[in-house]
């Protein structure tokens, strides 16, 4: 076991005494009721509980005159959430504009879909200056300060700006491209170079934080230490993969109480089994093409009709932008095409609930459901693929079916692996997990759930804040190969302060 630093050791006993806070910055705050509703928000939250911290963000809400009016201030649970409103100009060009409409697609490898706008680029950039300058008067000297996610990129570099000291993280929540697409942004070295600013840039998985690295060397001759931080632009900037978890003890606990909740009745037929897919209703999710898996698979394999059942929950997400305009009529378009050719009286092969569903339901409907189907074209990591997991009964559970592109694919392993762009071969995948013998599920099951519980959200969590902490390494040899695990390298534990 590593030993601690003297330094780590000072962290840990602050954090123990509270006298070291932790800051969470994201776009939007999920404090109070909201943060009762499971994952991030629970994990952050406890965080931020035990050392009597701060949440800043967005409040979700426009208005006209947000520049005059203070911050909103509420004390929840032992810490404190602070939201600003956002300009009707500010909420086009920063969330809808350069947010939603340039970088998602682009960090999700859909250039196709990207609209680069200068303007709004800057409103971006204006946002997040002016949301640091509000944020640095709560600020104390000591405190650890974690944005997250992709509309706050540049965050950590305003902050600096303003003459914060402190240790600050950043986590992307999606994934990193390849340098060759990340370079389709316009100014993406400016981009680029704000998360320099950061002391740590966490990512999802290994393949993200080499995408980075490779970027960063291209473009600003970067350089790798022996402990994997990155010398660049006259900092030493740590840069990791912390693949998110889950919290399975909660999930798993809502999936025995109700999988036979009155809300989740069907069709009762012994052997009717179902299949199912729970996303945003985003076009990284592979749902067109997931769809055209289950055509072929009734095309096929026609002893399947009125026997399965493939029950596609989607939540609207980001409505108004016209991208996710088209993969919602898309949907519609397919999910009436396959239920017009193949269904009979009494069934449809499809069943479709475009809204969100209360967490507790979600988790007993996946515990009812013999095949999880998480087909992403790319995602980061994808939680609903742990979450599946963590609800199947262990003596008779599910199979889960995972694309390639989701980060989740680098560490369950056990789960059947397709690519979504392959219609036949996915088919195949359903067609192997409905008649997958019991033994093979379990087996399976069991070293996907080792994993999934291993690797929580608190782990994840504990991983990153032991980082972020940690005294940067000493200048070693460059480029010496790394552990494969992706962890980070610094002692871990130093953070129980902050754990549940
Ligand atoms: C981003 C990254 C990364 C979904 N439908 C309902 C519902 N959900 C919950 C799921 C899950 C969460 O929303 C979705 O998380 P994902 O990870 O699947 O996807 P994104 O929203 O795209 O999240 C992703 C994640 O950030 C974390 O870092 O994994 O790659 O894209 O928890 O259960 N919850 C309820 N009703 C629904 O209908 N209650």
């Amino acid at each position: 076991m590593l030993k601690q630093s003297p330094a780590a050791i000072t962290a840990q006993g602050d954090l123990r005494g509270r006298t070291r806070r932790l800051v969470v910055v994201s776009n939007r705050v999920a404090a109070g009721a909201a943060a009762t509703s499971g994952g991030l928000a629970v994990a952050l939250s406890e965080a931020l509980t035990m050392s009597g911290g701060l949440w800043f963000g967005w409040s979700g809400n426009i208005s006209e005159d947000c520049h005059g009016t203070p911050p909103s201030i509420e004390r929840v649970n032992g810490y404190t959430a602070t939201t600003v409103d956002l300009s009707p100009g500010e909420h086009e060009g920063y969330y809808s504009g350069f947010s939603n409409e340039c970088l998602w697609p682009l960090l999700h490898y859909r250039l196709d879909l990207v609209k680069a706008d200068r303007q709004q680029m800057e409103i971006y950039f204006l946002v997040n200056e002016r949301l640091a300058k509000m944020l640095v008067p709560m600020l104390r000297k000591d405190d650890l300060i974690w944005a997250h996610d992709y509309h706050l990129i540049p965050f950590g570099a305003c902050l600096r700006r303003q003459n914060v000291r402190s240790k600050i993280g950043f986590f992307l929540h999606i994934p990193f491209p390849p340098p060759e697409i990340f370079a389709a942004v316009p100014d993406h070295e400016k981009l680029a170079r704000s998360l320099f600013a950061y002391d740590l840039v966490g990512f999802q998985t290994p393949r993200d934080r080499e995408n980075f690295i490779r970027y960063a060397r291209e473009h600003f001759a970067a350089r790798l230490t022996g402990e994997g931080a990155l010398k660049v632009a006259g900092r030493t900037v740590k840069v990791d993969a912390f693949p998110i978890g889950i919290d399975v003890v909660q999930f798993a606990g809502e999936a025995r109480r109700n999988c036979d909740h009155p809300d989740l009745a069907g069709p009762t037929e012994a052997n009717f089994k179902r299949i199912v897919g729970v996303d945003r209703l985003d076009y990284s999710k592979g749902l067109p093409e997931r769809l055209m898996a289950i055509e072929t698979l009734f095309e096929t394999s026609p002893e399947y009709s009125k026997a399965i059942q493939y029950l596609q929950i989607a939540t609207p997400t980001r409505e108004g932008i016209s991208a996710y305009e088209a993969i919602d009529a898309e949907l519609d378009r397919i999910i009436g095409q396959v239920n017009g050719r193949f269904g009979t009286f009494g069934w449809s092969p499809v069943a479709y609930i475009k809204r969100r569903m209360p967490r507790n339901l979600l988790a007993g409907l996946l515990r009812r459901c013999h095949v999880g189907l998480i087909s992403p074209l790319r995602d980061g990591m994808n939680l609903v693929a742990k979450e599946y997991v963590a609800a199947q009964d262990p003596l008779d559970p599910g199979v889960l079916i995972l694309s390639q592109f989701a980060g989740a694919a680098e560490q369950l392993k056990e789960a059947l692996i397709v690519n979504p762009y392959d219609t036949e071969g996915t088919a195949g995948a359903i067609r192997r997990a409905l008649e997958m013998p019991k033994v093979e599920r379990q087996a399976r099951h069991a070293m996907l759930l080792d994993k999934v519980r291993a690797e929580d959200v608190d782990w994840w969590r504990q991983q990153y804040l032991d980082a972020l902490i940690g005294e940067l390494p000493g200048e070693v040899i460059e480029d010496q190969p790394r552990a494969a695990s992706g962890t980070a390298a610094w002692p871990a534990g130093i953070d129980q302060g902050l754990r549940a």
